[in-house]
């Protein structure tokens, strides 16, 4: 069959060459059913959900307590980002090495082509035009992901601005990001379709120089909704360097203190480190407010007045479900209260979601993310570690009316994290950018579910951007130091380091968290007023007890210095982890962070 042939390929709503001819292009590759170009609106979700619900994909929760909301339970083996199977294809390797997994990218086509002729057969190809970044915005960026994905498709929906004014926006030959997906499931004439269509098989590519990406196999997130990791970290990271912008794994708030003066905080964590949560945050202390703009990824580029603006190139928040409770993060649940796809939660008897750390209690009667009553005596969750929701931003009851501004936000700090049991305070505020950015390169942090490597163990994650920087991670820091030279240094965000998870000998942890990391974010926003104190540690410059608000609180002498006291004799071992961290980059190591950590080994003998 010639593509053309393919119902729903033509007319396509669009009159831009380059990507009609694409779409056919990938039609007669993949061979699917039919084509649907989707215009985003209501109508279409209806018709693609009451598909997914007659397959199995998806159930409607009880729309009388959650409208608009459905459950989707996913293969067990399709739970979260394949690290392992996600490939920079850049033409020379040292140009995506030491950190990504590279393959030589003609071979890698020759792979695909084989892999993809024929794979969507017995489907429907979705045409998903988006915007990353608010309509129009001179931050913002397009793409068109191709994918067989009805689930896909829909999440895509909540996730960007898609659909047709996206191809208006486009025209004839507006620059898009095209991002190819597949379940790697093709349906044989006749044949019956799984709830969770997906292949053991897995690759995530990505094609740095002609930003590209071509996905196969996997129905989770950051596999298949290429707008996410893939386009707006991966190659947005490399359209970024070429550009002189950045590309973050950020989340970024407004904190208002009680004289009204409004401060903007973005910050990088690691996968299921507490984005989210600090982007949703209520803050414990009195006359403090915040407010969300985004809480996973944010789009920087210095404005003419010299300060670094950021957008939120989505539109809606892909979440960790589990931990998440009315206590911890209340924002978080009015927002999934309609409009949202939960994924690998445990389903109630009376059709609503949960998970661990929703309540205390487990209900009676929960089916679990694999379909089989829940056994509490197990000692397996009911949820899946990794289970998210996927809600509209809009919805949050906190998000800020300038979420959507297109000229974006101007930033005042920048905090990295990452989720340490011992050695880092936490907060420490570094001396200047270029200590800052040393910081930021030698973050680790323990492993979370959100991805499939070993839960607890402690890896590098350099601005939370290990697995989502598309070039090589020397260059990376090079752009970061190369940025700070590019305005006034008065004008540069200040940069932080912050750790919530420190815990004592009995493995509990030590901060309370939560909205009371505002306390922490009130000392920031002082700071930057001139307005708190600090000590100078080897290790940057940490609260003094007086000057951290810690009212209400019940911490003893010995969880106060567990928190702000920099062990010099740890931090000796600390710092004598990084030079084999550093070394994988050989001369791509800017020398300016050899130089930093020379200077911390030194603050540290001298102390
Ligand atoms: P991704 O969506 O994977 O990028 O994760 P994220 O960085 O947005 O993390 P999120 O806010 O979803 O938090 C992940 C887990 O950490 C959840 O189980 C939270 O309950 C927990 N968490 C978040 N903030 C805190 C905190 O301040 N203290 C403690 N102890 N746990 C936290
Ligand atoms: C993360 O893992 O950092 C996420 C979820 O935010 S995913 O979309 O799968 O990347
Ligand atoms: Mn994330």
């Amino acid at each position: 069959m010639t593509a053309s042939a393919i119902q729903g390929l033509h007319p396509a709503p669009t009159k831009h060459a380059g990507l009609i001819a694409w779409v056919e292009q990938i039609a007669a590759l993949s061979k699917p059913a039919r084509v649907h170009w989707c215009d985003g609106s209501e109508a279409e979700k209806a018709a693609i959900v009451a598909d997914l619900i007659g397959k199995g994909t998806l159930r409607e929760l009880d729309q009388s307590k959650r409208p608009g909301c459905y459950y989707a339970a996913s293969d067990p083996k399709d739970v979260a980002r394949v690290e392992s199977r996600t490939f920079i294809c850049s033409a020379n390797e040292i140009d995506s090495g030491p950190t990504n997994n590279w393959a030589d990218p003609v071979e890698m086509r020759a792979r695909l082509n084989g892999l993809f002729d024929g794979c969507m057969a017995g489907r429907t190809m979705y045409v998903v035009p988006f915007s990353m970044g608010p309509l129009g915005s001179e931050l913002s960026a397009l793409g068109v992901e191709i994918t067989d994905s009805g689930y896909v498709a829909i999440s895509m929906g909540v996730m960007t601005r898609m659909g047709q004014p996206v191809l208006d926006l486009m025209g004839r030959d507006g620059v898009f990001v095209p991002a190819v997906h597949t379940l790697g499931a093709p349906l044989a004439e006749g044949q019956a379709d799984v709830p969770w269509p997906c292949n053991d098989d897995k690759w995530i590519v990505h094609y740095p120089e002609t930003r590209e990406i071509w996905s196969y196999g996997s129905g989770y997130g950051g596999n298949a909704l290429l707008g996410k990791k893939c386009y707006a970290l991966r190659i947005a990271s490399v359209m970024a360097r070429d550009e002189g912008w950045l590309a973050e794994h950020m989340l970024i708030l407004k904190l208002t203190d009680p004289k009204g003066r409004a401060k903007y905080v973005a910050a990088a964590f690691p996968s299921a480190c507490g984005k989210t949560n600090l982007a949703m945050l209520q803050p414990t202390i009195p006359g403090w407010t915040a407010e969300t703009i985004g809480d996973d990824i944010a789009w920087m580029r210095f404005g003419d007045d010299g300060r670094l603006y950021a957008v939120n190139p989505e539109a809606g928040f892909f979440g960790v479900a589990p931990g998440t409770s009315r206590n911890t993060n209340g924002n978080a649940l009015a927002t999934m209260g309609s409009n949202t796809v939960f994924t690998n939660t445990a389903l109630t008897a009376d059709g609503d979601v949960w998970w661990e750390g929703l309540t205390k209690v487990a209900p009676e009667g929960l089916t679990n993310w694999k379909g089989a009553p829940h056994d509490p005596a197990s000692g397996e969750p009911a949820a899946h570690p990794n289970a998210r929701f996927a809600a509209p931003a809009s919805q949050c009851p906190t998000i800020a009316p300038e979420w959507e501004d297109p000229k974006g936000v101007p930033i005042d700090a920048i905090l990295f994290g990452g989720r340490r049991a011992s050695a880092v305070p936490l907060v420490t505020e570094a001396f200047d950018w270029e200590h800052g950015v040393f910081m930021g390169s030698s973050v680790a942090s323990e492993g979370t579910a959100a991805a499939e490597n070993a839960i607890g163990t402690l890896r590098r994650d350099p601005f939370a951007m290990l697995p989502f920087c598309g070039y090589n991670m020397g260059d990376y820091f090079a752009h970061w130091l190369s940025m700070g030279g590019r305005t006034e240094a008065a004008k540069l965000p200040r940069l932080y380091f912050v750790n919530w998870f420190r815990k004592n000998e009995d493995g509990q942890f030590v901060w309370p968290g939560f909205g009371d990391n505002a306390r922490v974010l009130k000392w920031i926003a002082e700071r930057l007023d001139g307005e708190a104190e600090a000590v100078d540690t080897p290790v940057g410059r940490v609260p003094t007890r007086e000057a951290l608000d810690l009212t209400g609180l019940t911490l003893s002498d010995a969880d106060l210095s567990t928190l702000l006291d920099v062990d010099a004799e740890v931090w000796a071992e600390e710092a004598s982890l990084i030079p084999d961290f550093y070394a994988q980059f050989g001369d791509r190591l800017p020398a300016a962070l050899w130089n930093q950590h020379a200077a911390l080994t030194a603050r540290i003998d001298a102390n």
